[in-house]
């Protein structure tokens, strides 16, 4: 080899060692052009076309036109990523850098923020999402200190949907019914054969005939069809489901201040769009029942529904006291509730 041909391979090899963040840059970043790209993935439970699913669409959108193309994010709904109960150990371990959760799921292990699901008559998904975002802000449960809480957001208030019309209190007791955390307590009050699984395995525990029916934010009617299988809807408007969305601790501290700032000041925005945006979507799948499924919304006269309350109110003094002696400020947090709702219900 002549010294011309040598000078050359070595201004190459320099050229290639030295180019911008070579050998530097995490696994997932990618450099496009001049721009470095940050890639985030985001793990979800249930199918994409629920609506847990479409708020992580409309977030990743946001931040990835927010940050001006500086953040991706590839979705993973299905729970192709994360199943529901593995979501926050998921995140906590990298699997995944983003997740989104149902804290019903795991009732002990969110103890403050499934407060929300105490029978205090929260009477929106709108009005339940931000409760639940003051009381997070709030009190910061040790719950969450592993992780970044991104958003929080709660479903609208649960209905019974049924193969069998339940008309009184006494249609209630015995039937299987599914449902999970405070709502599983709520169905338990009512005397109804409690089921408890995630929402991920209800399809096939109806189609199966596990269970006769469900007690959850009617909108699955329409977006898991339980519409052909449930012609009943019976109103209790009673209890919310809670969910945040998280992120790994160490993902989070690895982000230029700027895009924090994107997600941080997308955080009460989500929480609210996702309430309303459930909330229209449960009275949109009500009139789907209706009309293209012939489902019957059973309507509770005031006497019955005085009975069915009459059957909650020893839950929360119960809650309070079980708080109290795991060292929570139980009254304060269901004080907090109540004011937070009532400043809500106004808006
Ligand atoms: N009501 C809760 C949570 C829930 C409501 N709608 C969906 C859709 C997809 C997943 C979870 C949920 C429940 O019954 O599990």
């Amino acid at each position: 080899m002549n010294k011309s041909v040598i000078a050359i391979v070595v201004v190459l090899a320099l050229s290639v060692l030295f180019a911008p963040g070579c050998g530097k840059k995490p696994a997932d970043e990618t450099g496009a052009g001049s721009k470095t790209v940050i890639k985030l993935t985001y793990a979800n439970f249930p199918p994409a076309p629920t609506f847990p699913c479409v708020q992580m669409e409309r977030w990743k959108e946001q931040v990835e036109k927010r940050t001006g193309g500086k953040v991706t994010i590839q979705t993973f709904p299905g729970g192709t990523l994360l199943d529901a109960k593995d979501m926050m150990d998921g995140v906590t371990a990298g699997q995944a850098d983003i997740g989104c959760l149902c804290m019903a799921y795991q009732p002990g292990r969110f103890t403050v923020t499934n407060a929300t699901s105490l029978p205090l008559g929260i009477p929106s998904a709108k009005v339940g999402s931000q409760v639940l975002w003051d009381l997070y802000s709030k009190y910061k449960p040790e719950s969450f200190k592993d992780v970044k809480v991104l958003t929080m957001f709660t479903t609208a208030p649960s209905n019974i949907m049924s193969r069998k019309p339940i008309r009184t209190l006494d249609d209630v007791k015995g039937q299987d019914l599914r449902a999970s955390g405070g709502a599983a307590e709520i169905l338990k009050a009512w005397g109804a054969n409690q089921v408890g699984m995630p929402m991920s395995d209800t399809p096939e525990a109806l189609q199966k005939g596990t269970v006769h029916g469900l007690f959850s934010s009617v909108e699955v009617m329409k977006d898991f069809k339980f519409a052909e299988q449930c012609k009943f809807i019976t109103l209790t408007d009673t209890v919310i489901y809670p969910f945040a969305v998280v992120m790994n601790k160490a993902k989070w501290d690895s982000l230029p201040e700027d895009v924090k700032k994107v997600m941080d000041d997308l955080a009460a925005e989500q929480c609210l769009w996702t309430g309303q945006y459930m909330d229209d979507h449960c009275a949109e799948a009500v009139e789907w029942s209706k009309k293209e499924q012939q489902v019957e919304v059973i309507a509770l006269s005031a006497d019955e529904k005085a009975k069915w309350d009459e059957c909650l109110t020893p839950m929360t003094t119960a809650w309070i006291e079980d708080s109290t002696r795991k060292g929570l400020p139980g009254a304060q947090i269901v004080a907090d509730l109540k004011t937070f709702i009532a400043a809500h219900r106004e808006n």
